[in-house]
């Protein structure tokens, strides 16, 4: 091949939770371009900035080439996996696990005509879904209704905006469903043969009538009504969740279950255009796909092994306990050879906690991948203090770049990128969509697929019979190999989308005890919760903690997602991102910052009872009077690396503001809060 000549290779981008399929221009080995491929089925040509200057953040100077030391030892694992899934729809997905057996929280918006955005803000974070909704919208073919207490882009569509109190999701919730079975707008059918504890239900939401959750929401009892009714009567309808209602610590599972409840009142789930049931194993291709639950092998973990996983005693519904009632009933319906997913993942504050107190028993290694926690992680100063600790042996992290986290680990091994390996991703099962990509060009210098380097541990441990494949590319043929196509093929097509079944319940039931949805769940039940969902104040706010209102008297939202940043990633200077966005902002009503003496682009401190922050002020109309917006995850990668500033991992992060007491997380997943808290600006 002539050495200027421009090969193009059809990647999946792996810069967001989804994967856009892409184009990308090699020449001489190098990735010179990035563009979006107009021929895949999902993306149809979308890319975004992130994409578009992927060369830059490849070739950056300051990517990781070669291992800052050797490999080792180790493993050996209960299920401890700290991942933010807990406070990021994981959480949902075990809610969803425990009432209906499978996943409802997916939105079928293609085929929608009422969409209900809830605490989300598709225009920053979900730029496809953002495209098919702008286009609906335009066609009239959708109303739109949005829970947020802020007016984001999505709510000059709008037909009805509900800007309630932060943290007071679940009222409205109850709300909504109070209005619904007393005006008479449910679906009867669905609820006599396919939900269970109708009754009890309908005692429980009397006292949630419109007047009592204005008051709590702060909303006009007439929004609550009429948005109540647009969603139950405009059909089919669906909700489409946002991660801010799963970190408000306390009542953040208990919106979940009201979704879901809501779902099954309206007969929206599982039909098109409204929340279809997922049972992702069997939806990939009847089992044909050999899914992420399969090769997992969960079910080789000892069951005296299951007990040790942190806090499975404490928060029940995503760990051990709740999957050893409902495993029966996954067999009992879906008959098939793997198990069913349900994530099963520790609480992040007690997991720290543990390390720091070697209690019940000590934690001693940990391998971070795909992860910075010194950024997303709560209460920064105990991740710094838990990753410093002697009782920690040994820390092993696998990057791109020397983040805060990485700078505190002892092995620093380099990961090949998404340009560098390819892509198969169901999105861990909770997508039916199998998406692929071919790799754009070989691992540069000595990074490694991630699958590699657990490979070479596996296989230090004597465990060579379960990594027969020696690199990725391997297990994504094996994957595909019971489907019939070839791999080019399937790289060709981008992804994979099987049909879809709906109502598939009427032929087995749902896999619950009962066989039916659960509005009076008996596995919470079990489990030891209350049965039916609640509202609780938030665990900081002016009604729950009023002394601590009159010193902090803002509330916080820590923080809205924004383009072109995703989570931590994206900060180095010289890709384009940080020049654009340079600085961490904070959004702040005119009414607000006139109060506190402060004007855009003022460097403010935000401080809570935890610990303060500085970020610059944006003045802005969309954000009420009263609350402030604090962008999460900041740190400064041109900013020394060593201590005391540590990359200003401590500067502006707004995890050294949230609340991780695990007393005052959600009791039932463990999810702390990031939102609705208390806090009081100033100038710095
Ligand atoms: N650009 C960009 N895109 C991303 C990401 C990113 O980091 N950057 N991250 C990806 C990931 S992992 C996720 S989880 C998603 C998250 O995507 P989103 O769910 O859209 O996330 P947020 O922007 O955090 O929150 C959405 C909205 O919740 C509102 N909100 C705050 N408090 C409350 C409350 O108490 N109740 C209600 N109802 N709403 C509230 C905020 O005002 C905000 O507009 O984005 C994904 N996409
Ligand atoms: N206060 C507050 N905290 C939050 C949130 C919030 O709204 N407020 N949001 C939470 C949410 S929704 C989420 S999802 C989390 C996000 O938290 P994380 O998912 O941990 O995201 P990051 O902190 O950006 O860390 C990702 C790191 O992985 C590296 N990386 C990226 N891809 C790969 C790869 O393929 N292989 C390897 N080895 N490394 C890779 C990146 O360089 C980056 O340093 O944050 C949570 N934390
Ligand atoms: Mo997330």
């Amino acid at each position: 091949m002539a050495s200027n000549t421009t090969v193009i290779k059809k990647a999946g981008c792996f810069f967001r939770h989804k994967h856009c399929g892409v184009l990308v221009h090699v020449r001489n080995g190098m990735v010179v371009k990035v563009r979006g491929n107009p021929d895949h089925p999902i993306s149809r040509g979308f890319i975004c900035e992130r994409a578009l200057r992927a060369p830059k953040w490849l070739y950056h100077k300051d990517q990781l080439r070669y291992p800052l030391t050797r490999f080792m030892n180790l493993f050996g694992n209960p299920q401890n996996n700290m991942d933010p899934g807990t406070i990021c729809a994981m959480n949902c997905l075990a809610i969803d696990m425990a009432i209906t057996g499978s996943m409802n929280f997916r939105s079928d918006l293609a085929n929608s005509k009422c969409v209900v955005l809830w605490g989300i803000n598709p225009a920053e974070t979900r730029l496809t879904r953002w495209a098919l909704l702008r286009e609906k919208i335009r066609r009239k073919e959708i109303k739109v209704i949005i829970v947020d207490p802020r007016l984001t882009k999505s709510a000059e569509y709008a037909d009805i905006t509900l800007q309630l109190r932060p943290g007071t999701d679940a009222a409205l919730a109850l709300g909504w469903v109070h209005v619904i079975i007393n005006e008479d707008l449910y679906d009867k059918d669905f609820v006599e043969q396919w939900a269970h504890g109708f009754e009890e239900l309908r005692e429980r939401v009397r006292e949630y009538n419109p007047q009592r959750v204005a008051g709590i929401t702060g909303l006009a009892p007439d929004d609550i009504i009429r948005s109540a009714r647009m969603y139950a009567e405009t059909k089919p309808a669906c909700i489409e969740r946002g991660v801010a209602s799963d970190q408000l610590g306390f009542n953040s599972g208990r919106v979940e279950q009201v979704r879901v409840i809501l779902r099954a009142i309206t007969a929206n789930m599982d039909v098109p255009g409204g929340n279809p049931v997922s049972s992702p194993v069997l939806e990939m291709n009847g089992g044909r796909f050999i899914c992420d639950s399969a090769l997992e092998l969960t079910e080789m973990l000892p069951v005296e092994q299951r007990k040790k996983q942190i806090g499975s005693d404490r928060f029940r519904v995503m760990s051990w306990p709740a999957w050893e009632i409902l495993e029966s009933h996954y067999q009992r319906v879906y008959n098939v050879p793997e198990p069913v997913i349900h994530r099963m993942l520790v609480s992040t504050p007690l997991a720290l906690r543990q390390i720091l107190t070697g209690k019940p028993y000590p934690i001693k290694s940990m391998i971070t991948w795909v992860s910075n926690p010194m950024a997303w992680a709560p209460n920064t100063r105990l991740v710094h203090e838990a990753l410093t600790h002697p009782n920690l042996d040994i820390h092993v992290i696998l990057e791109y770049w020397m983040t805060p986290t990485a700078q505190l680990a002892d092995y620093v091994l380099p990961a090949a990128s998404w340009l560098e390996r390819p892509l198969c991703s169901t999105f861990e099962d909770s997508s039916r969509v199998v998406w692929g990509g071919e790799r754009a060009i070989p691992p540069i210098g000595e990074r490694r697929e991630d699958y590699q380097i657990w490979r070479g541990l596996g296989i230090r441990l004597s465990q060579e019979e379960h990594w027969p494949w020696e690199d990725l590319e391997e297990v994504h043929r094996y994957r595909i190999s019971p489907l019939g196509i070839s791999y080019e093929e399937f790289i060709e097509r981008g992804c994979l989308i099987p049909e879809k079944e709906y109502r598939r319940y009427e032929k087995h039931g749902f896999a619950t005890p009962t066989g039916k949805v659960e509005l009076y769940s008996t596995v919470f039940d079990e489990l030891g919760y209350d049965p039916l969902p609640f509202y609780e104040e938030p665990p900081e706010s002016p009604i729950r903690t009023p002394e601590v209102f009159k010193e902090y008297p803002l509330i916080l939202s820590a923080g809205s997602k924004f383009m072109p940043m995703f989570h931590s990633e994206h900060r180095q200077l010289g890709i384009g991102h940080r020049e654009k966005h340079p600085d961490p902002l904070l959004h702040i009503h005119p009414e607000t910052a006139q109060s506190v003496g402060v004007v855009s682009g003022d460097w403010v401190y935000i401080e809570t009872e935890r610990g303060r922050i500085k970020q610059k002020a944006l003045v802005t109309e969309s954000i009420p009077p009263g609350l402030v917006d604090a962008e999460s995850s900041w740190w400064f990668p041109e900013k020394p690396d060593a201590y005391p500033s540590l990359f200003g991992a401590f500067e502006s992060n707004t995890n050294v503001l949230t609340i991780d007491d695990p007393d005052m997380a959600d009791p039932m997943i463990g999810s702390w809060c990031n939102r609705a808290l208390l806090c009081k600006v100033y100038k710095a």
